[in-house]
């Protein structure tokens, strides 16, 4: 039995040295991909973690999958589609705010995974499920393999962790984009929007509202994330802010991953709610300090140095 199970779309990232991609001249390769991030973020906590994908058959297939065998994350069940190419994604650099991000992902190896390929869950019966609003949005076999884990998990009892990761860009319009992530949303256990996600799903602008709003869906954990402002925490008998750490910001992508680490792993700890969401605050913060997507996620050294504050 794995601790976490999680599927999605890894990328070869390549990040460029100027605040658009158009003036860039020279590019960093990196590894990207929200769940991929999320399993390496969990992997060097020393969980075992289960991360599924379909690669290209060519140099950036096989590059992501040494980098994710050295991360010790279970690659057991990925696997290479010799028609089918490797994403690619590129992204800007920005001193403030998000950068630009362009990618080359359409009809990629990863999305053309389908429910067969996620078979192998039911056998493995893990403690949390893990998925995010991009694997859906990629093809309409990755949104049905995305319904078939979320029902997956409700069936089998598996605690659901859901980030919503709006991409709109990946979406045919976005009243499909919403409608298909809030119903995603409504059946998972713990929803993980950020607030200017949240906004855009609920129509709602006050965390409290938005909590509210999710829970009387039946979710039993909402944590809306704030940003530098931290995060609103809220199931049926606790709701309350937990403030953020303050960091020198190189890049926010990955942020949102980091913060799922946080809270996945305090679940899977016991901790307390309030623990579980500083921790979740903490990783978030450790990840914008780095410029990949992946590369400030800690170990559990690091992350108490983190939180007893030597860093
Ligand atoms: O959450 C960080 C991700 O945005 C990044 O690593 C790439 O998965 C990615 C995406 O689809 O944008």
């Amino acid at each position: 039995m794995s601790d976490v199970v999680t599927f999605g779309e890894p990328m070869v990232l390549f990040a460029g040295d100027r605040s658009e991609i158009y003036n860039s001249d020279q590019f960093t390769k990196y590894v990207a991909g929200s769940e991929l991030n999320v399993s390496i973020g969990l992997a060097r906590l020393g969980y075992d973690v289960i991360y599924m994908t379909k690669l290209g058959e060519d140099p950036f297939g096989h590059y992501i999958y040494d980098f994710i065998k050295k991360e010790k994350v279970n690659i057991s069940h990925v696997k290479f589609d010799s028609s089918h190419l490797t994403g690619i994604m590129f992204k800007s650099k920005r001193e403030n705010g998000d950068p630009e991000i362009f990618y080359f992902r359409k009809h990629s190896a990863a999305s053309s995974m389908n429910r067969s390929d996620l078979e192998f869950v039911k056998k493995e019966n893990p403690k949390i499920i893990h998925l995010t609003g991009i694997t859906p949005a990629i093809s309409n076999d990755t949104k049905d393999a995305t319904f078939y884990l979320a029902k997956l998990a409700k069936e089998k009892n598996i605690t659901l962790t859901f980030d919503p990761n709006l991409r709109p860009q990946l979406w045919k319009d976005k009243t499909e984009m919403v409608r298909v992530i809030n119903d995603l949303a409504f059946s998972s256990d713990v929803f993980l929007p950020g607030i200017k996600e949240a906004e855009i799903l609920t129509g709602l602008s006050e965390p409290q509202k938005i909590a509210q709003f999710y829970l009387s869906k039946g979710v039993r954990i909402v944590v809306v994330k704030l940003g530098e402002k931290g995060a609103f925490v809220a199931k049926s008998n606790e709701s309350y802010f937990i403030n953020s750490f303050s960091v020198k910001v190189i890049d926010t992508v990955g942020a949102g991953d980091g913060f799922a680490v946080g809270i996945i792993s305090g679940l899977a700890d016991g901790l307390s709610l309030r623990e579980t969401v500083t921790r979740a605050n903490a990783i978030g913060a450790m990840q914008v300090m780095t410029p990949g997507d992946n590369d400030g996620l800690p170990n559990r050294e690091k992350l108490e140095e983190f939180l007893r504050g030597v860093v």
